[in-house]
């Protein structure tokens, strides 16, 4: 199977396993569950959950099993996106092309979307419990809860609401993404590899793959921010700060950040140089985050 043929199996696996977790859309009280899947089937890459599966074939192990952990990633990446684009944070009205979900079903509602997914999330990686072993389960509920807390996306996206306006040094901005977007990258892959049977010389590497990739995916998301700016409107390199928010092109300039989101897709791929064939996907999986359009 080709990366893309891959890519699409494990994205189409995923959706149909999400379909399946999530409670019908007429289940009592339907607004919630239909509000809940409005923003699960909201057309997201899946790359987090695909992670989960990848890590654990990069180690040899079963990825049918692990499904319903690979899917929590995917629901508390969406809890995180519902609350982030709530007035009180960003204050979004689109989010992939579609109004966003207190756009929809006002605010109460998606604050309680957002609550339910997350809690879904954790009854899934619970789930898991019944066809992996236990103490790989806890392990991975641990890291998972970790990476969703305030030592995690939610610490980091308090400092990202904490230096809105400011202009930030590069050690924080660091601290920001490496916690509000690297943490579920590093959470899924190692969720991945734990529950496949890895040795810790693999997660190892595997978490410094994660690390690097989450850098790199960074990074190209904001520049995706400029070049979509640019695009539509013809706004100039460097007004690109979001609620006056610091980016990496903003503190290092086009170039630099560019240089940057190659240096650590390198030092992801260099990460893998312990496995064979059975990472190719990992190793392909950072050039298209590099490379994507959206
Ligand atoms: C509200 C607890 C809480 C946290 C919010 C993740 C986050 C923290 C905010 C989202 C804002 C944002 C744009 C972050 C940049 C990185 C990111 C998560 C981008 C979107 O991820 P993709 O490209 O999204 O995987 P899709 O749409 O493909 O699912």
């Amino acid at each position: 199977m080709s990366f893309k043929e891959q890519l699409t199996a494990w994205a189409r696996q995923v959706d149909e396993a999400l379909h399946n977790y999530l409670p019908p859309a007429d289940a009592y009280p339907a607004v919630l569950h239909e509000a809940m899947r409005y923003s699960v089937f909201a057309g997201g890459k899946r790359l987090r959950p695909i992670l989960v599966l990848a890590a654990a074939k990069a180690v040899g192990g079963n990825t049918d099993k692990i499904m319903p952990v690979a899917c929590a990633l995917e629901l508390i990446h969406t809890y995180s996106l519902v609350h982030d684009d709530l007035p009180a944070m960003d204050n979004d009205d689109y989010r992939r092309g579609r109004p966003t979900n207190h756009k929809v079903y006002g605010e109460a509602t998606a604050i309680l979307v957002g609550d339910a997914l997350l809690t879904l999330a954790f009854e899934l990686v619970a789930r898991c419990g019944e066809d992996c072993p236990p103490a790989a389960v806890n392990r991975v509920a641990r890291e998972i809860a970790q990476a969703a807390g305030s030592r995690g996306l939610i610490g980091g996206q308090v400092v990202d609401l904490l230096s809105e306006n400011k202009q930030i040094e590069s050690s924080v901005l660091e601290y920001i993404h490496r916690h509000k977007t690297g943490a579920l990258f590093r959470a899924a892959v190692r969720a991945g590899a734990i529950l496949g049977g890895a040795g810790e010389a693999q997660l190892a590497a595997l978490t410094t793959y994660a690390e690097q990739m989450g850098l790199a995916f960074q990074i190209k998301d904001d520049l995706l921010d400029i070049e979509g700016d640019e695009a539509k409107i013809g706004k100039p390199v460097g007004s690109d700060i979001k609620n006056q928010k610091v980016t990496y092109p903003s503190l290092y300039g086009l170039d630099g950040a560019r240089r940057m989101a190659d240096e650590a897709a390198r030092e992801a791929v260099t990460a893998l140089n312990i496995f064979g064939p059975e990472a190719e996907f990992l190793r392909l999986m950072m050039h298209f985050i590099i490379n994507r359009d959206h």
